[in-house]
């Protein structure tokens, strides 16, 4: 049986679980290869040194979390892997960001090959079971090779590291066996054969020399699961998943986690979980709270949401209790949500049929949102008040665009959910599958040993009575029960722990803070109370009044206290959201940017036809945020005080050159115009900028260059004279010079000329990954246990490459001859490139590769008008293609 014929076995199987199984153990024999010449240059060294921890973690979580899902068939963990993307994610970019990707085309392909039969894994177990497709109906496993876990099985059967060591005949016995017995279990609880003893041997010494938990918890798994050690299906579950606050730990935080996990899977957990409900203002948010909690909902009786509400929900039988996040709806509110939106929450979207926004566009609009903020976290829909008109929804198309996000649409109305007849009924459908959600996420909670747990709750009490915590306090605590300062998970790791689950926060830059701030209410109340409070110039004492006049209550009725000396840290945590700003000239005082007025000044003294544009345009929405935080940002710069609520007028301190930004939130286009002698610069320093702030969400966007004389607005016609970044960069990349459009033709030089070459090179980071997609040895390149195999094609290439080389310098000869167009000067340029490449001692096969693939695509296009070239370049391709 050849690798055809055990593809078309495991196709037969017609089982996902089996084949999940199948590339799990794959997967985990596949992990010796990143080993790979660990002899020669230290282990992980395709990986940048600080980096290698990170990335190593990533894939072998998720071979972990593949291998769980299926050898529990676990819905919880196949649901968890399948939504945690961060985990496939991690792992996939541990490919992508080996820099040694061109150079050692084959290690890293094997590389690859690891981390993507495990990623491919624990998707696999996750979607082609559980996942309802675009109708609601569950995917079950057919032949359809789309299929994620029959993916998996590809690229398991691809290994060629595995395959090749493990011989057809082993991988068949093993695979006929477990196929007869009908038993995953038998494949996962099998002993294996190592597949190479040496890279075998190579993985456990790296591991060893790691430390931080790859020494210990690591390598036991890895050895425990070699052998075949049967796993407890009971705890499983809480050993291995992680809550999403980890994220923001190191490795060996982490390591040292999943260990303590391991050892005492019974952890105490918060037993928390949040529902969030978004909407634009008067949807019916607060309504339908009321209704969940059994309280009248009677018609224009309730008032605006000021800020945010919190109450908390006990979830029908489970343990957690759910904490319902009830967001004023009032558009301005919308950029403060990035404190409070994190993975894992539950969002309840509510919809009405409004005149002004269509409905789909308001789930769009939210979904956006929720994508930005919270990543791949389920959303409900609701339609609110069906009594009065019905909100039309487009089911098909949105779960299109929005795969695995949605969880239903449901018309309700929140006035008549008492009644008896359809708006009940529909309620207590929304009512039980909300439960039916809340009681999925029980499993995401987050752990505490014991000594934490009683941290935790002393912390709790004392949040009542004080918004702040000394750090001296901290550390007598920290003390008290035990927690160390040296371990890999010591007393910081469980302060940044709790930072990221909210229970205190930490503001290391706010150096006069010399406190933690122990009640968060009491910070984002505080923001809120402000940016409610209308006005957009603030001294420090109106700051204070507004604080102090207005009594602020909690949701568990504890008034909040804003005291003289503390007060000003709401308005230095504002400052480091990039929310206000303080005036340079007038320390004291400080501007919310987000109330200043919406019209634009009238005079911007700024001449923007002549200036340099660029633009970024977003698919989804212009974040509320970006504008407020790059004014923030900026405001030493700010001319005149020409600053509104959806732009700024620059002038830099540091470089001749002034600049205008604005938003446009009806086109989603946010601008950006610089001009004068140091346009250059200053378009790198405030674009640098834009880019961090939206680094802080996950966005679709697109960024355009505005051309060389183009008249920097949109014309009559809704003619934009300008031209994608990203494709203008892959035509430098193909050595174009010439942009042609609609528009006209541009030397590429003078389009991409307001960015440096270097930045520009920065901007290309992607280029390896596309040519390496495109040559074919990225994804399972893996030729490890035939590094004799390589070495035979070096020898055998002496020969090849000195006849590459004449046929490549007779190419060149000729296109010397011919007219320069933008093909020829790109033939040409490639041709000098692989002929020395060609010439070195030891030419790298892999970049020759692609080189000459880039020749003969310029090459063949001159041919249609120099035919005399297109026997050169046949006998080129038949050399290189025989490689
Ligand atoms: N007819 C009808 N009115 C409703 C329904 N649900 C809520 N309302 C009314 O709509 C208005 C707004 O409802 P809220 O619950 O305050 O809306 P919200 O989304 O919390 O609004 P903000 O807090 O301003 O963001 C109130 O007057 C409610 O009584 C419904 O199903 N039908
Ligand atoms: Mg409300």
């Amino acid at each position: 049986m050849d690798r055809k014929e055990l593809e078309q076995k495991l196709r037969d199987l017609n089982d996902p679980w089996k084949c999940a199984a199948f590339a799990a153990k794959m997967a985990l024999l596949a992990l010796p290869v990143l080993a790979i010449e660990a002899d020669k240059k230290g282990f992980l060294w395709f990986w940048k040194k600080s980096e290698r921890q990170k990335y190593l973690l990533a894939i072998l979580r998720a071979e972990q979390l593949g291998w769980c899902a299926t050898y529990l068939e676990s819905k919880e963990i196949a649901r968890a892997v399948a939504t945690d993307h961060a985990v496939a994610i991690h792992a996939l970019n541990a490919v992508i960001n080996a820099p040694s990707l061109t150079t050692h085309a084959s290690a890293v392909g094997a590389v690859a090959a690891v981390a993507e039969v495990a990623t491919t894994t624990i998707i696999a177990a996750g979607i082609a079971t559980i996942a309802p497709d675009t109708s609601g109906n569950v995917i079950t496993f057919d032949t359809n090779e789309n299929s994620a876990a029959f993916s998996a099985c590809l690229v398991a059967i691809n290994i060629d590291a595995v395959y090749v060591a493990y011989s057809i005949a082993h991988i068949i016995a093993i695979f006929i066996e477990f196929l007869e017995k009908g038993k995953k279990t038998i494949l996962l609880e099998q002993p294996s054969k190592i597949i190479s003893p040496k890279l075998h041997t190579h993985f456990i010494q790296g591991l060893k020399e790691l430390g931080h938990g790859f020494d210990t918890y690591w390598l036991n798994w890895y050895q425990d699961r070699l052998a075949g050690k049967p796993l407890n299906p009971k705890t499983l579950a809480k050993q291995v998943l992680l809550s999403p606050e980890y994220e923001a730990l190191s490795p060996a935080e982490i390591n040292a986690r999943l260990l303590s996990q391991w050892e005492n899977p019974e952890q105490e957990t918060l037993n928390r979980v949040r529902v969030i409900f978004l909407g634009y203002g008067e949807a019916g948010k607060t309504s339908l709270i009321r209704a969940l909690f059994n309280e009248p909902v009677i018609e224009n009786k309730e008032a605006m949401t000021a800020g945010i509400d919190i109450r908390e929900w006990d979830v029908p039988n489970a343990k957690i209790k759910a904490h319902f996040w009830d967001f004023g709806g009032q558009v301005m509110a919308h950029a403060t949500h990035q404190f409070f939106l994190r993975s894992r929450c539950l969002y309840v979207s509510l919809l009405n049929a409004r005149t002004d926004i269509n409905a789909n566009q308001q789930v769009e609009y939210w979904l956006e949102h929720v994508k930005a903020f919270g990543g791949d976290s389920k959303v409900m829909l609701v339609g609110n008040k069906s009594d009065l008109t019905q909100v039309n929804l487009d089911m098909h198309r949105l779960n299109e665009k929005y795969p695995q996000r949605l969880v239903n649409f449901y018309p309700l109305s929140c006035t008549q959910y008492q009644d008896a007849g359809k708006h009940q009924r529909y309620f207590e459908i929304f009512k039980t599958e909300l439960i039916e959600q809340l009681q999925a996420m029980e499993i995401y909670q987050t752990r505490f040993t014991a000594a934490e747990f009683n941290i935790l709750q002393i912390l709790r009490t004392k949040s009542v009575t004080s918004a702040f915590l000394s750090k001296t306090d901290y550390t007598t605590l920290c003390n008290q029960e035990g927690i160390q300062t040296t371990a890999d998970f010591n007393q910081d790791s469980l302060l940044k722990l709790f930072d990221a689950l909210g229970v205190i926060i930490h503001f290391p830059k706010i150096t006069r803070l010399n406190d933690y701030v122990l009640n968060p209410r009491w910070l984002t109340y505080g923001v809120y109370t402000l940016i409610y409070g209308k006005t957009a110039h603030l001294t420090e004492q109106q700051a204070h009044a507004i604080l102090t006049t207005q009594k602020v209550v909690d949701h568990e009725g504890n008034e909040l206290t804003y005291s003289c000396e503390r007060y000003w840290v709401i308005l230095e945590a504002m400052k480091e959201f990039e929310l206000c700003y303080e005036l340079p000239q007038k320390p004291h005082n400080y501007v919310i940017p987000d109330l200043l007025p919406s019209d634009q000044p009238q005079n911007l003294q700024f001449d923007r036809a002549t200036a340099f544009r660029f633009d970024f345009d977003f698919e989804g929405f212009l974040p509320r945020h970006l504008t407020a935080n790059f004014i923030v940002r900026q405001h030493h710069e700010i001319v005149d005080n020409l600053v509104w609520q959806n732009g700024v007028r620059l002038k830099s301190q540091s470089y001749q050159a002034q600049a205008l930004a604005m938003a446009d939130y009806h086109g989603r286009r946010w601008s950006l115009w610089v001009s004068g002698k140091d346009t250059v610069r200053y378009f790198s320093k405030l674009y640098d900028d834009v880019k961090i702030i939206l680094a802080r969400m996950t966005l679709t966007y697109s960024e355009w260059v505005w051309l060389p004389n183009a008249k920097n607005e949109v014309d009559s016609t809704g003619n934009m004279s300008r031209a994608g970044f990203k494709g203008l960069l892959a035509l430098e990349r193909a050595r174009g010079k010439l942009y042609i459009c609609e528009y006209g033709q541009y030397p590429l030089s003078e389009v991409l000329k307001f960015m440096t070459d270097e930045k520009r090179a920065e901007q290309q980071g992607g280029v390896n990954i596309e040519i390496n997609t495109g040559g074919g040895d990225f994804s399972m390149g893996g030729d490890i246990v035939g590094r004799d195999k390589h070495h035979n094609i070096e020898q055998a290439n002496n020969s090849e490459n000195a006849q590459l080389l004449r046929l490549l310098q007779k190419l060149l000869t000729q296109l010397q001859q011919v007219k320069s167009t933008e093909e020829t000067e790109a033939a040409k340029s490639f041709a000098q490139q692989a002929i020395t490449e060609v010439q070195k001692e030891k030419p790298n096969f892999f970049q020759l590769k692609v080189t000459t693939k880039g020749l003969i695509e310029a090459a063949k296009a001159v041919a249609l008008i120099y035919p005399i070239v297109m026997p050169i370049i046949e006998q080129i391709e038949a050399l290189i293609t025989k490689k």
